[in-house]
């Protein structure tokens, strides 16, 4: 193969910024020249993601520690979910919002039954109340169209067998924190955007991606990691698997909001934050944004 169609590599400084402890620190911005096409259709698996417009919202899980009920559910973006507690006891309720889950209709949620307003963001959100009546109570976003219950049960109703059920089938956070140090953001060229990034067997490199809106990109991921955990791509927002054929991934995606990727065995995650314009962006609260976004792993049967 031609080996000027390789890739090169060069690292430049564009941004000063202030970090998080408040000092200045710069920026490292990874550009990577293009494959050439010719290249690329030789070594990469190509793949094409389309958006899945049905999102289902998971059962919860359920443990008890200390005394308090511990209830974890993944929301989707057109519906709340449900859950069971038992009366009596304290609730802490983690409501993980997928990137793509949060928009303007759903983000702020009020549960009448305890008098609670509750703003939902990207990533985990806690919700704290304590439920003393048994019954089936209604909660809404704000405008109440989507709207879904709390079930509260008697203190003695077992609960392991919701437990167990919920395991099976539902998303569940991952001890995993993206590092948003470094960015890539999309390189116009007409009209798509181009991005290149690299697996090793620590990280996705860089694990942040800027896209702009609506724009056709082009992810080129060369695949440097020994593990072969790492053959398989996962893009749960378009349940989506991309498999290594080689070298490496070429993806097609035209992105309309955020989204999280993850390697096969849900060791490395990345992020995908998704921009009106590229041109202007603030750098720093995207980069906080996902350095505290939690990423979930997603069951087998989730993807295609
Ligand atoms: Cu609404």
């Amino acid at each position: 193969m031609n080996t000027e169609s390789g890739i090169q590599t060069k690292h430049v400084r564009i941004a000063k910024m202030s970090g998080v402890n408040g000092k200045d620190r710069s920026v490292k911005f990874t550009k990577k020249a293009m494959i050439t096409g010719a290249a690329l259709v030789c070594v990469m698996g190509l793949f094409m993601l389309f958006p899945n417009l049905s999102g289902e919202a998971a059962p919860q899980t359920y443990r008890e520690e200390g005394g308090v009920q511990l209830v974890g559910s993944v929301m989707a973006g057109g519906r709340y979910p449900a859950i069971t507690v038992r009366a009596g006891l304290p609730v802490k309720w983690t409501i993980d919002a997928p990137p793509d889950a949060v928009n303007g209709c759903n983000s702020r949620l009020f549960i009448g039954e305890y008098g609670l307003e509750q703003v939902l963001t990207p990533g985990s959100n806690l919700i704290e109340f304590t439920p003393e009546r048994t019954g089936k109570f209604r909660y809404s976003c704000w405008m109440g169209m989507i709207r879904s219950t709390i079930t509260v049960v008697d203190p003695d109703t077992d609960m392991g067998a919701l437990t167990a059920k919920a395991a099976l089938t539902g998303p569940e956070p991952a001890a995993y924190v993206i590092p948003a140090g470094e960015v890539v953001l999309g390189k116009k060229q007409g009209r798509i955007q181009m991005a290149a990034l690299r697996i090793t067997d620590e990280a996705i490199e860089p694990a942040l991606v800027i896209l702009q809106r609506g724009l056709n990109a082009n992810l080129v991921i060369e695949n440097a990691a020994l593990d072969s955990g790492k053959d398989v791509l996962l893009f749960p927002s378009y349940k989506m698997k991309a498999f290594d054929a080689g070298g490496g991934f070429a993806i097609t995606v035209k992105p309309e909001g955020d989204f999280q990727f993850s390697t096969g065995d849900n060791a490395l995650f990345a992020y995908v934050k998704v921009v009106d314009d590229l041109d202007d962006i603030d750098l720093g609260a995207i980069q906080q944004e996902v350095s505290a976004y939690r990423p979930l792993v997603y069951p087998e049967s989730h993807f295609r």
